[in-house]
Formats: C-alpha cells, structure tokens, sequence
C-alpha cells in the first residue's frame, strides 16, 4: 500500500480506480436507466440476487412455505454485476440500488420494502411466523437481528473485500478487519454455547438473517478464507450452522436467484415449487 498518498482537499471521482466492482461503484445515487420490472400473479414480488443478502429473503419465504402458510411468491433475478439495480423500476422499490427488495402488491396502496432486515421482519408480521410476540422475546430477536445488519458490512465489505476482492493485498485492513470479524465469531461461539438458536430453543428470522454470512463463514464457504481463519474452532458456530443448513427450505432458499455456480441447482426465476424440480 502507498505510504506516500496524501487525500486531496476535496475527493474527486477517478473512473479509471479500478478494482472489483469498480464497474457498479459511483458517487451518486438514482437510475442510470429506465426499466421497468416484470411481474407475477402473486402477492409478494421479490427482485434480488442469491447473496447473502438476498438469500435471507428466500429462505424466509421459503420456510413460511414449508410451515403451510400462503406466501406465494414470484422471484426475479437483479444482476447486480451488469447494473439492473440502476433500472428506474428497482430504484422506485429501493432508492438505495441493492438487492434485496420486495413488492406487496396485495396492499392497497402497495407496499414496497428494502432491507433485508426490513423484509424479514415485514413478512414475520404478515405471516406471524419467525418472530416472538413476547415483548422480551422480541427485544432479544430484534438485538440479534440488528447485530447481524450491523457486523455483516465489516465482514463483507471489509474483510472480504480486502482479503478476496482488492487489487493487491494490504497488511493493514486485512488486520483491521480480521481482527474484527474473528472477534464477531467468537460473540457468536459464546452465544451458542448455551443456547441452540441465536435467541435459545426457537429458530427465528435473527438465524435466518445470520446463516448466510456468518453459518457460511464458519462452515468454509466465504472468501476462500477458512484456514486463514481457523473456521474449524468455531465449534458452536459450526454446529449451529450446520443445523440450519440441513433444513429443507434452506436448501431451496438458497437456490432462488442463483445464475452461477452449478447450472443444475440454480432457480434464477421462481414462480411455484415445481421451478426447483
Ligand atoms: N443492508 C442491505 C445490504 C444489501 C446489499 O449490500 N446488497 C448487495 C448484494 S449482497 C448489492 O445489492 N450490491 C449492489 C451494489 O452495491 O451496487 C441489506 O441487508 O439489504
């Protein structure tokens, strides 16, 4: 890393930074295009992208399905490396251009949400599935939930960032950040030593909202990271994850909004069960 750059009084857009994502990082928000987005005959449509962002949605939905509940859903991909998240029609849904985002069109007027945590949480409501009623049941599943909106950003875009994605790799913000994210693993290991779920015996949206990032983390599958690491000593975490990972609607939330990777698993388009035969 240059020891020698001192920042300019006023920071200017350099178009030609480079890097991963350079194509899709600017300054400024707003759509760079008119697109209007495609819809399905359900209540619920979602546009988002099999991250771990966008898989928090897809198996939440996925295990109202699984507990019988009628949320039908009709998923469209955003690819967010070509820039459909800049189409007009996904940024009147999210004026904050990232996935994931959803459309209640079975409200009058509709109700648009971005978030995941906001989504989860909205269809928690709606369903009345995933979330204690209890006030101090609530709070801990709320606490939780919020740690993981807001540790999950030093993990993705510090951490992985730096240690996968950066043009050349940096001592100091690889330190910085994982220091941090191993520390975000042991709150996590601590958590789970006494307690099966994140909250205690009862699976809920803060598992749902966690698994993603850190389940896969622990279980190897982020950033080609996990003997740098030590994933193997995160025991709780792991069996935690593991857990969660063997549910069926995890299974299937997973696949939704995937184009890459195997071509057999992926569902890039979801409109019923039968699109994950
Ligand atoms: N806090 C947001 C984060 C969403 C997010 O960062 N989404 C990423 C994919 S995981 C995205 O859409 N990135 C596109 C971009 O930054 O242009 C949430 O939890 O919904």
């Amino acid at each position: 890393m240059t020891d020698t750059y001192e920042p300019p009084k006023v920071w200017t857009w350099d178009e030609e930074s480079g890097g991963r994502f350079a194509n899709i990082n600017r300054p400024i928000a707003g759509a760079t295009h008119e697109k209007v987005l495609p819809r399905g005959e359900h209540p619920l449509q979602l546009y988002s992208l099999a991250t771990p962002n966008g898989v928090k949605v897809t198996v939440m939905l996925e295990e109202l399905l699984e507990m019988g509940l009628d949320a039908e859903y009709d998923a469209y991909t955003i690819t967010i490396g070509t820039g459909d998240q800049f189409g007009s029609g996904f940024v009147d849904i999210n004026p904050n251009s990232k996935i994931p985002a959803m459309l209640d069109v079975s409200t009058t007027p509709e109700t648009r949400i971005f978030e995941s945590a906001a989504i989860l949480v909205y269809l928690a409501e709606k369903f009345g599935a995933l979330m204690p009623t209890d006030p101090s049941e609530k709070a801990e599943c709320m606490s939780w939930l919020f740690w993981q909106m807001g540790s999950a950003p030093y993990l993705g875009g510090g951490f992985g960032h730096f240690y996968a994605y950066a043009p050349e790799k940096w001592e100091y913000p690889i330190n910085r950040y994982t220091m941090e994210v191993k520390r975000q693993l042991d709150v996590l290991e601590r958590n789970l030593d006494e307690r099966r779920y994140l909250c205690g015996d009862d699976y809920n949206i803060a598992d749902i909202a966690t698994f993603p990032w850190y389940g896969a983390l622990a279980m190897g599958k982020l950033y080609g990271s996990a003997e740098f690491l030590d994933v193997e000593s995160y025991t709780n975490v792991r069996r935690w994850a593991q857990e969660i990972g063997d549910r069926p609607a995890v299974k299937r939330g997973q696949r939704v909004n995937r184009n890459w990777g195997n071509e057999e698993t992926q569902v890039p388009e979801r409109h019923s069960a039968a699109d994950f035969k």
